[in-house]
């Protein structure tokens, strides 16, 4: 199996229901370190850049809108075959379609608060966690 690295995003739907620890739990019990984090609230301009891929998407505004509602944890995990093993735990985007015991089932309310993000690919991983952390950051925990 791959050794990799995933950017998460715990969105301010979750935080504000203090379940930072929860979720942390999952990626742990799960098979992921976290190797880089910070809790911050993003701009405007910080969730545009995030989200450019979405920029002529309808729900662009309200994603952005949602994402600079409150603040955020931001993550690198890292695990065999992180990138999917993440998606797994966190189920459907929309979470009346997520499996029971994901975290969306779990803790998402909507499709706009839908709890976390999880990089999609490896080249969005990388792309996703050098948007968020410089290199020195990163702690390796192999
Ligand atoms: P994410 O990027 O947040 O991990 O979620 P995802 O891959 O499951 O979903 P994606 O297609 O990348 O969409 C990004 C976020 O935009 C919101 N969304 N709203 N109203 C809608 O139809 C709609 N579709 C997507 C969701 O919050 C989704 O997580
Ligand atoms: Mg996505």
């Amino acid at each position: 199996m791959a050794l990799e690295r995933t950017l998460s995003i715990i969105k301010p739907d979750a935080v504000s229901k203090n379940v930072i620890g929860e979720i942390y739990a999952r990626f742990e019990k799960n098979g992921l370190s976290v190797v880089a984090a910070k809790m911050m609230q993003l701009s405007q301009e910080q969730a545009e850049g995030f989200y450019a891929e979405h920029k002529e998407r309808p729900f662009f505004n309200d994603l952005v809108s949602f994402m600079t509602s409150g603040p955020v944890m931001v993550q690198a995990l890292e695990g065999d075959n992180a990138i999917a093993k993440n998606r797994e735990l966190m189920g459907a985007t929309d979470p009346q379609k997520a499996d029971a015991g994901t975290i969306r089932a779990d803790y998402a309310t909507s499709v706009d608060a839908n709890a976390v993000h999880g990089s999609d690919a490896p080249e969005s991983a990388s792309r996703e966690i050098a948007f968020f952390f410089e290199d020195s950051e990163l702690c390796p925990r192999g």
